[in-house]
């Protein structure tokens, strides 16, 4: 059972401060064995990939067989249900025309002393997708990850996917083809991102690995970030709902277990202005774990880390959303939109009754990599401008090196760097000269 509070509690702010801090995840410290798999992949490439998926996978593999050829890809895809296949397909669509929104565009302009300034935005020329094997091996999140890199422009996409005793996600595969994945590869764990960030004979590098992964996975993403770029590291996913008299308990109670079956260190916490709801969805959510297939995991998520929350208001309920920032934010009240206004910090908002967070996961269209553990109050979800850097450009016409250039020389003998100073008075002087003549 979750734990329930009321809002005008004399010891409501204890409880609130101790839920808001409690730690959902045992992070193992596997920094060690992450970099000695780093450092081996480094060192001997291929062979250190084949040795260390036999080991964890318990695959043989050759340096040729690393990749999945096309014609297993093509077998596999051939074998997926067409009403999935078509699933996905609506699905990507979807995401693709949401992420072709996000897309920035390029600044130039001229300023009134004649400097012509802007910047451009290029895709990384490779990006490397992690996707894990086994239960969370997620088609969805393979189109969550690769269409905004493709959107982006990025040249070439790779993905790595452990394929453990040589099984294989058929609708796995399905996901790369629709995004148009380049290159897949069944490697997994540490060994994978080292061959992404490093390169072997077999895998060329990438300059930005993406995807959620296991605890050795994400140090070993940590422990390549600065080789390549990386996005966040993936916790455990929370969805939090704010809900006010009159919506539908069973619908409540379902959106919470949604969350709650994904992992035992999910979160899901119900903010509700109406007391009776408040036990309606209590007793919606017993009966629900009693048949859900995943009631073990779900279960656990609710009894250790859910929570029901009786506010005093809606507005008071918005202030304490905002406190736990929460990855998904579901408002499902008579006037979402105005509840809004008042919601700053959450990966994603969820209006209306109509809108569970479930429809997010596969075909709203934005994106579900969301920042999670309150990291959404510095924090946003992936976006294609994940794949794209800004460069800045710059000319100045000599008439704008005259106008700025003093204050400029001015600064660099502040700070006692002459050839700085330099390489600007020596046009100056240039201009004076020729002005002379
Ligand atoms: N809710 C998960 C994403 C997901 N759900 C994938 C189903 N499949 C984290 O945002
Ligand atoms: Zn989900």
């Amino acid at each position: 059972m979750a734990i329930r509070l009321t809002s005008s509690a004399p010891d409501f702010e204890e409880n609130l401060a101790g839920l808001l801090s409690a730690k959902r995840e045992d992070a193992a410290d596997v920094n060690d064995v992450v970099a000695a798999i780093i450092a081996d992949v480094r060192k001997r490439g291929d062979a250190a990939l084949i040795e260390l998926t036999a080991r964890f996978d318990r695959q043989r593999l050759q340096p040729a067989t690393l990749a999945i050829p096309a014609d297993e890809i093509a077998a596999e895809i051939a074998r997926v249900d067409p009403a999935d296949k078509a699933a996905l397909q609506r699905a990507a669509d979807r995401i693709r025309a949401y992420h072709a929104r996000q897309m920035p565009t390029d600044q130039s302009w001229t300023d009134p002393e004649g400097a012509t300034l802007g910047w451009r935005w290029t895709p990384v020329d490779a990006a490397g997708l992690y996707v894990p094997g086994g239960q969370a091996s997620y088609p969805s999140s393979v189109l969550m990850n690769a269409i905004p890199a493709r959107v982006a422009g990025v040249g070439r996409l790779v993905v790595c996917v452990p394929t453990p005793d040589g099984v294989i996600n058929p609708l796995v595969l399905a996901a790369c083809d629709l995004a148009g994945v380049d290159e897949v590869y069944r490697i997994g764990g540490a060994q994978a991102i080292a061959a992404l960030a490093y390169g072997t004979d077999t895998i060329r590098p990438v300059d930005k690995i993406t995807g959620p992964g296991n605890a050795y996975v994400a140090a070993a993403k940590r422990q390549v970030f600065g080789r390549v770029g990386i996005d966040s590291i993936a916790g455990p996913s929370e969805v939090l709902i704010i809900a006010d008299a009159g919506q539908n308990p069973e619908w409540l109670a379902l959106d919470l277990m949604a969350q709650a079956e994904h992992d035992a260190d999910a979160q899901s916490i119900l903010l509700t202005d109406d007391p009776a709801l408040a036990d309606a969805v209590a007793a919606a959510v017993d009966a629900l774990l009693a048949r859900l297939p995943r009631r073990e995991i779900a279960g656990a998520s609710w009894r250790d880390h859910g929570a029901i929350i009786v506010t005093r208001d809606l507005s008071e309920a918005a202030a304490i959303s905002n406190r736990f920032a929460p990855e998904h934010l579901e408002l499902c009240v008579a006037d979402p939109e105005t509840l809004a206004t008042e919601c700053r910090h959450a990966g994603a908002i969820f209006l209306g009754a109509w809108t569970p967070e479930a429809a997010g996961d596969y075909v709203s269209g934005p994106n579900h990599v969301l920042p999670t553990s309150r990291s959404a109050r510095h924090a946003s979800g992936l976006a294609v401008t994940d794949f794209l850097k800004r460069t800045t450009v710059a000319r100045l016409s000599p008439d704008a090196l005259a106008a700025i250039g003093p204050a400029a020389v001015r600064l660099a003998a502040a700070e006692g760097l002459s050839a700085h100073g330099m390489s600007i008075q020596s046009r100056l002087d240039a201009q004076n000269r020729t002005s002379l003549e």
